[in-house]
C-alpha cells in the first residue's frame, strides 16, 4: 500500500466554482457576441485565466492586443470574485472532508493544485486554509496544466515521489497534466472526456481511501 500523498484539484472537486468560472466566461463572451456552451467551456476547465480568454476569442476568430486582452480578462476575473464572496463552508462538496479526515487519519499526506490566482480567497471562504500540507496556486507557477509542473511542484513541497501521489481532478487538462506528472489520477465527470484518468466516479463523495490504494495496486500489476 504505496500511496503517500493526495493532491486535490480545487474548482470542480472541492467546490463548485467551476460553475462561476462558466458563468461569468459566458457573460464576458456574450458581450463579445459569442456564445460559450457548456461543451465548449470543458476546454476552458483546469486552463489559466488568459489562456481561457484566448479559447474563447478562437471561437470568432478575434484578435486583440495583450492589453485588451488583460482588460477583458480582468473583467471576468471581477464577476467571478463578486460570484465566490457569497461562499461559505456549507459550498464544500459532500464527501471532500470526511475524505481528507480519512487520508490524515492514515498518515496519506493532503495537497491543493490549482491553476486559480483565486485560489486562496476561495479556500478562506470555504475555511479551509489550513487542512492542506501544501497549496500550490496559479499565482506560484509559470505553466498551468495541462503542464505537469504544478503537480510536480506540489510533490516537490510535500516531498513525496511522483508515483506516490495521487490527484483528484475534474478537468481534461488536469488529468493529462496529473498523467504527465507519473502521478495516479481519479477524475471527476464524464469518462469520455477524462478518459487518461485511472479512474472516474461522477462525484467525489464516490471515493473511499479504499477505492484510491486500489488503484495504486492496479497499476503496480
Ligand atoms: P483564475 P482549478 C482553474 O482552477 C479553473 O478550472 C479554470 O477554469 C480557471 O480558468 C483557472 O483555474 C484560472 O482561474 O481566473 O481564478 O486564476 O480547476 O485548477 O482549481
Ligand atoms: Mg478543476
Amino acid at each position: 500500500m504505496d500511496l503517500q500523498a493526495c493532491i486535490f484539484d480545487l474548482d470542480g472537486v472541492i467546490v463548485d466554482t467551476a460553475m462561476y468560472h462558466y458563468l461569468a466566461w459566458k457573460r464576458l463572451a456574450a458581450e463579445l457576441g459569442i456564445v460559450l456552451t457548456e461543451e465548449y467551456n470543458e476546454r476552458l476547465k483546469g486552463v489559466s485565466r488568459f489562456d481561457s480568454l484566448n479559447l474563447i476569442l478562437a471561437l470568432k476568430g478575434i484578435s486583440l492586443t495583450d492589453e485588451e486582452k488583460n482588460q477583458l480578462a480582468e473583467k471576468k476575473n471581477k464577476w467571478f470574485v463578486d460570484y465566490i464572496h457569497s461562499m461559505t463552508e456549507k459550498n464544500i462538496y459532500p464527501g471532500v472532508q470526511p475524505l481528507i479526515s480519512d487520508l490524515k487519519k492514515a498518515g496519506i499526506r493532503t495537497a491543493l493544485a490549482s491553476s486559480s490566482k483565486n485560489a486562496f480567497t476561495v479556500l478562506r471562504q470555504l475555511g479551509m486554509l489550513h487542512q492542506f500540507d501544501a497549496i500550490v496556486d496559479g499565482n506560484m507557477i509559470i505553466n498551468t496544466k495541462p503542464h505537469p509542473e504544478i503537480f510536480t511542484k506540489t510533490a516537490g513541497l510535500l516531498n513525496v515521489p511522483p508515483d506516490k501521489c495521487l490527484v483528484i481532478e475534474d478537468a481534461a487538462a488536469g488529468v493529462e497534466a496529473a498523467k504527465a506528472a507519473g502521478m495516479s489520477c481519479v477524475g471527476i465527470g464524464d469518462s469520455a472526456i477524462l478518459h487518461q484518468a485511472d479512474l472516474v466516479v461522477s462525484h467525489v463523495s464516490e471515493i473511499s481511501l479504499e477505492k484510491l490504494r486500489s488503484i495504486k495496486l492496479t497499476d503496480k500489476t
